[in-house]
């Protein structure tokens, strides 16, 4: 027997507030959670919905250096941000709040203290990179060198970026402070560190043991944590931006972002519920659930429990963590750096009044069980072939016909004018809002809408299949029935999208008469009236006689142009990404080779030569066949130059030739030396000509 919960706490992973959220964010992580946290209220459950920024860490202290501001001035700036793109996209909080807040630092430093005060930290001095100019230690991201792997000299100490390389501090070539620019010696630090390896049996029996129905991908990981054997963690660092460590002895230390962070899921519903918030944490009869992120498993299932464990006093643990992976973007993974993104600020402006249609896809479309790919074509094609001609046209000819044949009233009918195929329809309804509410139970949110789109389906398929424009002539009694058991449909709809697609189901609702008007910018259902999940399946929601309002369109269709516009934009910061990534590369020239003697040198007959005709070689885009005057011959080199120059622009050129080359066959054709070429790293090549025309066959070297 499932256990029956008083309440839901529903926690959605604080975003960094060092830049605005994209699309990825929405579908990994706050889209799922909305769903639920609507679904929840539409079944009158008694529910929270707990968010905020997360503006310690890092990062953001690097944004504000880049920028020349403070890192209080990069939160205020991205919090604001963030805040306003969740609500316009219908993200319903119940808070969102903030990490610098006062009731945050203090929370956190009292959770640490405690915990201190226990003893359950181990205090260590290790040895730590320190900046002597800047006195101040350095985190590993504060550490700039060259890559040991792939000789790039903007790696980081806990990653080179160019080659995916996880690095320590140690192995970085020539390493210097990010801060000064001087090297960094080693000092010795004290820092705390929350022993996970104690609490692995426990979190072995609590997960491995007790969390089988956990998806597979979030069991997986933390298995394999606990199974890989624990190790203490660092709850503290050495830093100027974030929650004060709360001893005497720990001046210029801060609390670990990520010892912080979860913490403040507990602030916030403090902030919102100063007297209440207790109940929310610390009772058994309240359900939690964490949604985030694959990259967030291991903080919110290993260290944060642990955390929670470790304090004791009734705090409850999470009942589940519904981690998605990751979105990509036409085939390419986010990036914030590189602009590989869609912001969520940008599609609201862009797209104003459609964020169903970005809730809807993504939601279609979500990572749940693997990364997942957003196109924009795959965007217009669910816009016009599902929400446009199958749920929009369905609710529109409904309303419409209804307007037309009943002056806007709803018909009624009885029992014994039913025919099979509307008993089978009827039957049908309460099959498919059943088959929501169990995927829904199951966090499985993609085959939830796609059962919500069935049902528009089917209805739409009825009204097609019935025709009730032919038959209202001669039989305007069945047009009734039709009508009827449509706009029925059409109230289920506006229930079933709500936790999905909430702008439209809220306007439908109000053209159904079903719920007042009111322009609120994040519609939520409230359970009032008819509306309430409970009553999804039936056929009455809607009495003969019900007055229905004018029908509007809930979707509109998306123009080839439209999409147009943002593939270009796409296209366009892909080339500048290039662009720069050549420029950068080109900038790092290769290496030097090994040593080599005058007399292996002396063994290369280099000439001058001019080329007499040019021509591409036939099925190939990089060869060029080059007849070339050298002086001593006529004959043919094979070049893979045509990327970079057309055979037109070849003719006549003075260029320097290994005349002593090995011939060898290149396509069938035999080429006798090659062309000096300049190659810089990026791939970019130059022949080589002498710096005024010289005859044809004279030696370099
Ligand atoms: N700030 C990390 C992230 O966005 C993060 C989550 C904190 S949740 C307590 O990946
Ligand atoms: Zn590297």
């Amino acid at each position: 027997m499932e256990k029956k919960f008083k309440r839901h706490l529903i926690t959605a992973a604080l975003p960094y507030a060092n830049g605005s959220v994209h699309i990825g964010h929405l579908a990994g992580v706050y889209v799922p959670a909305d769903i639920y946290v609507r679904y929840l209220r539409l079944k009158g459950e008694d529910v929270l919905f707990i968010c905020g920024s997360d503006e310690h860490g890092v990062p953001i202290t690097f944004k504000a250096k880049d920028l020349g501001c403070s890192p209080q001035e990069i939160v205020d700036k991205y919090h604001a941000i963030i805040k306003d793109s969740f609500n316009r996209f219908g993200i319903s909080f119940s808070i969102y709040s903030r990490t610098s807040s006062k009731i945050h630092s203090e929370t956190a430093a009292e959770f640490f203290k405690k915990l201190y005060d226990e003893g359950k930290f181990i205090e260590k001095e290790s040895e730590q990179y320190f900046d002597p100019a800047a006195q101040v230690f350095l985190a590993d991201r504060y550490i700039m060198g060259t890559c040991p792997k792939c000789g790039n000299d903007k790696a980081y100490g806990d990653q080179c970026e160019k080659c995916g390389s996880t690095l320590s501090p140690d192995e970085l070539i020539d390493p210097h402070s990010r801060l000064s620019g001087e090297k960094p010696v080693k000092k010795l630090t004290k820092h705390w560190y929350l022993p996970l390896d104690k609490y692995e049996n426990w979190l072995k029996e609590w997960i491995i043991d007790g969390h089988k129905e956990w998806k597979t991908n979030v069991y997986g990981q933390c298995k394999s944590w606990i199974d890989g054997g624990l190790k203490p963690r660092a709850v503290t660092r050495d830093l100027d931006w974030g929650v004060p460590v709360p001893l005497e002895d720990a001046k210029g230390k801060v609390l670990y972002v990520w010892f912080d962070a979860p913490i403040g899921y507990i602030s916030n519903t403090k902030e919102l519920l100063p007297n209440e918030w207790e109940k929310w944490w610390k009772s058994p009869d309240t359900r939690m659930i964490h949604f985030i992120g694959k990259d967030n498993i291991v903080f919110h299932c290993i260290v944060f429990p642990s955390m929670l464990k470790a304090y004791g006093d009734g705090y409850i643990l999470p009942e589940n963590v519904p981690a998605n992976e990751f979105l990509n973007l036409e085939g390419d993974k986010i990036s914030t750096s590189r602009n590989w993104a869609i912001w969520l600020e940008e599609y609201l402006d862009q797209f104003p009044g459609q964020q169903d249609v970005m809730r809807y896809v993504l939601c279609a479309n979500a990572p749940e069980t693997k990364d997942n790919d957003f196109t924009w074509k795959d965007f217009q094609a669910r816009n016009n072939s599902e929400l446009v001609a199958i749920y929009g046209n369905f609710v529109n000819r409904a309303l419409v016909l209804t307007n037309k044949y009943f002056g806007g009233k709803v018909p009624g009918y009885t029992q014994d004018q039913l025919t099979e195929e509307d008993k089978q329809l009827v039957k049908s309804i309460p099959e498919i809002t059943a088959a929501i509410q169990n995927c829904l139970d199951h966090f499985k949110f993609r085959d939830a809408i796609k059962e919500a789109m069935n049902l528009a389906r089917l209805g739409n398929k009825y009204l097609t299949d019935t025709e009730p424009w032919k038959v209202f002539k001669t039989d305007p009694q069945r047009v009734a029935v039709i009508l009827n058991l449509c706009l029925q449909i059409c109230a289920n709809l506006s229930i079933a999208f709500e936790p999905f697609c909430p702008f439209s189901s809220k306007r439908l609702q109000v053209m159904l008469n079903l719920a007042p008007k009111k322009d609120d910018i994040c519609p939520v259902s409230a359970p009032e009236g008819k509306i309430r999940w409970e009553n999804l399946g039936s056929i009455d929601f809607l009495k003969e006689g019900d007055q229905i309002g004018t029908p509007e369109l809930l979707f509109s269709k998306i123009e080839d142009e439209t999409i147009q516009a943002q593939t270009d934009r796409l296209a366009r910061i892909k080339k500048e990404n290039e662009e720069k990534a050549a420029l950068e590369a080109a900038s790092h020239p290769q290496p030097q080779k090994p040593e080599c003697t005058f007399e292996e040198f002396e063994k290369m007959d280099i000439r001058t030569a001019t080329v007499l005709e040019a021509e591409a070689v036939p099925k190939t885009d990089k060869l060029l066949k080059l007849t070339i005057d050298t002086g001593i011959d006529q004959r043919v080199i094979v070049s893979g130059i045509a990327e970079y120059y057309k055979p037109e622009d070849m003719i006549g050129k003075q260029i320097c030739i290994l005349a002593n080359l090995k011939p060898r066959k290149i396509r069938g054709i035999e080429s006798n030396g090659m062309i000096l070429m300049a190659k810089d790293n990026s791939g970019k090549m130059r022949f080589i000509t002498p710096q005024e025309v010289m005859v044809n066959g004279a030696t370099v070297g």
